[in-house]
């Protein structure tokens, strides 16, 4: 009983410090304490460092060859191979034929995904999304596509410009992914200063926009047609999402940002309103309500949503063999809250149990990836205590589990 009410003891005081602390940066990124933890898997991991000193890492992904392709926000991108070792391919702060990463102290804009083309191993086609800075001394998200070939990127193209532009350095999204039919989505976020516009058919703050692999628009788009409204579009009421994946059953799942508490993980759908800001479990900064109405007709409700908000990053769906019991579950990475969160996948497509994984390393993870190799990679934003970057690639293996070293008994003959 005494442990009983010292637990109750130590909640309420936990629960007074997350009310006192909920609200803002100036980065409108969430400061709320943690209340109501929950236990980590019973999963037997350790943690390696693949690659260290790396600038603000947004977002991985894998070349068939084994190497990874890496954007810095702070405008690089690089080629990281499975030693650690990077080369930087572009530097998208110099001048050159296209607007220049817009960048800044204290702000969200920057360089973000990277993404291969479906057919990638064919035309060597990667798709790079970026806040530019604008001829007017506006910047907004671009969506550009490159041929990737040793190390150097050529035949650059502009193929979207979320519009309008804006002064403002917030609320992006930028996440970008193919779905099954060869078309692509891109989430635009609302822009943090634009929220109403997002319920607004005739721009692309608070949306999720849906191309061809060329960047046209594809005929079957809910809006197009319709006056008024942008072609682009695909869903809207969105805030600010951050992680977009299709899923092994064929959904296309999201995650965004609510401002204090009401982040959320929607099914999207062709057409569909994801009701922010007029429907939203989230408060404001302020604690003020930002709406009445958590639930309204013609709205989508969250598969699930988190509150305190635990600030979701990437979105990954585990399929390797490595972790058995993770098959087909679905991982966020946390900036805010300094986990991974877990999440079950049901047999039925439903969401289950939830987890809060690699909380012991205390740091701001900003994406989570399977790879090709059946581990977990994270990417973190860490400042060494000399306040130089110091963000890491890690790998999530088997505890136990050594590489299989495919050379071995050659040069053990070798040796002989
Ligand atoms: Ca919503």
């Amino acid at each position: 009983m005494r442990i009983f009410s010292t637990t109750l003891a130590l909640a309420a005081t936990a629960m007074i410090a997350a009310c006192s602390n909920q609200g803002a940066s100036d980065t409108g990124e969430k400061t709320s304490a943690l209340a109501g933890r929950v236990d980590a898997a019973p999963i037997n991991y350790e943690v390696q460092t693949l690659a260290q000193g790396l600038d603000h890492p947004w977002s991985l992904a894998f070349l068939p060859d084994g190497n990874m392709l890496v954007t810095e926000r702070t405008g690089t991108l690089l080629l990281v191979s499975p030693d650690g070792s990077k080369e930087t391919v572009k530097e998208f702060t110099g001048s050159w034929e296209f607007p220049r990463v817009h960048f800044g102290d204290g702000i969200q804009a920057g360089l973000f995904d990277v993404v291969l083309h479906p057919d990638f191993e064919e035309n060597r086609q990667i798709y790079i999304s970026y806040a530019g800075d604008m001829a007017d001394g506006t910047n907004t998200l671009l969506l550009t596509r490159f041929t990737y070939s040793d190390g150097d990127l050529s035949d650059g193209k502009i193929l979207f410009e979320a519009s309008p532009s804006r002064i403002q350095g917030n609320h992006y999204g930028a996440r970008i992914a193919f779905l099954p039919d060869g078309t692509l989505v891109m989430p635009v976020g609302d822009a943090f200063h634009f929220r109403e516009e997002a319920q607004s058919l005739d721009n692309h703050f608070g949306k999720i926009v849906r191309l061809n692999d060329d960047g046209s628009v594809p005929a079957d788009n809910p809006f197009v047609g319709q006056e008024g409204a942008l072609p682009e579009i695909w869903s809207y009421g969105h805030r600010n999402p951050q992680g977009i994946l299709v899923a092994d059953d064929g959904r296309l799942l999201e995650n965004e940002h609510g401002p204090a508490g009401g982040d959320e993980v929607n099914e999207i759908r062709k057409g569909a309103n994801y009701g922010w800001p007029t429907v939203t479990y989230a408060l404001d900064y302020s604690g003020g309500r930002v709406s009445p109405f958590e639930a309204l007709e013609g709205t989508e409700q969250p598969l699930t949503h988190f509150t305190p908000s635990i600030a979701p990053s990437g979105f990954a769906q585990y399929s390797g063999d490595a972790f058995p019991d993770w098959q087909g579950d679905l991982f966020l990475s946390a900036l805010a809250l300094r986990h991974v969160r877990h999440i079950a996948m049901n047999e039925d497509g439903s969401l289950g149990e939830q987890a809060e994984l690699f909380g012991e390393l205390d740091v701001r993870f900003r994406d989570v990836r399977a790879g090709p190799d059946g581990m977990l990679y994270l990417l973190t934003e860490e400042e060494g205590e000399d306040g130089r970057a110091a963000g890491r690639i890690l790998r999530i293996v088997p505890k136990g589990w050594t590489e299989p070293l495919a050379s071995e008994p050659e040069a053990a003959q070798t040796e002989d």
